[in-house]
């Protein structure tokens, strides 16, 4: 059965692999946008694939969606998010807590003023102490974001500093269009070399970054998902 698109509707997808300690606090956030969102359809949709730490529970009792996505990966959650969404608009964002959802309208405007793709950056806005490493700041995200421009970004050389924000929105249809594969974390750079390649508008808006709950695992392997970014920057074709 085909998916029905409302205008003015969106979906947030919010990738999770056990995050139990804050995926409650985030969809309340989300509910919070939803609200202030007048006239607006908004769905919240957790994309898991196999947390076991009571995510899923929590996340419909809730009042979200719960996705069952088949394969491993952020990448591959993501992307079953965004096809089981029945809204024009997405915005992804982490079910860790790291980002504010509360500054999803500002990400949404600058989508309505002729923008594609919305990142959101952590680099132009307010890094909170402790919550992105200094290797990643200084050094790891500029390298891969400079390298998309000059590999992809055409002649406007695409106006990002953040090729890893997972602070994002979109329209599902160019979602579709784009046709990533990544099933990893990669993915968010395979995403702007894919909109770049499709002459998508890209845009960013400054943003807040929090740090992790204390104790918190993190998903990112920073060897093996930075060489994997490479891997994609440098093997897309321009
Ligand atoms: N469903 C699913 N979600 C995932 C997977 N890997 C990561 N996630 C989720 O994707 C989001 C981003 O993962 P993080 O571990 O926070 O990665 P990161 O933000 O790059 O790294 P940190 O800076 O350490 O937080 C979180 O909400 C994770 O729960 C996965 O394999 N499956
Ligand atoms: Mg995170």
């Amino acid at each position: 059965m085909e998916t029905v698109i409302k205008p003015k509707s969106l979906a947030f997808v919010l990738p999770c692999l056990n995050e139990a300690a804050t995926l409650a606090a985030v969809l309340d956030r989300a509910a919070e946008v939803q609200s202030e969102m007048k006239g607006w359809k908004v769905e919240r949709i957790v994309s898991d694939n196999g947390s076991t730490d009571g995510s899923r529970d929590l996340a419909l009792r809730r009042g979200a969606r719960v996705v069952d996505c088949p394969g491993r990966g952020y990448g591959a959650a993501l992307r079953s998010g965004v096809l089981a969404a029945r809204s024009h608009i997405i915005v992804m964002g982490d079910a860790d807590g790291t980002y504010d959802l509360g500054e999803t309208p500002r990400l949404i405007r600058e989508l309505e003023n002729g923008s594609d793709l919305v990142l959101g950056t952590r680099l132009k806005g307010r890094i909170q102490p402790g919550a992105m490493p200094a290797w990643h700041r200084h050094f790891g995200t500029p390298f891969l974001t400079q390298l998309i421009k000059r590999l992809h970004g055409g002649p406007s050389r695409l106006a990002v500093s953040d090729c890893n924000s997972g602070f994002r929105c979109f329209r599902r249809a160019d979602f579709l269009d784009w046709n990533l594969q990544s099933p990893g974390m990669e993915l968010a750079s395979e995403m702007l070399v894919k909109a770049s390649r499709h002459g998508a508008r890209v845009a960013e808006v400054p943003i807040s970054f929090y740090p992790a709950a204390p104790g918190r695992r993190s998903h990112l392997r920073p060897w093996r998902d930075g060489l994997r970014h490479l891997g994609r920057i440098l093997l897309s074709p321009r």
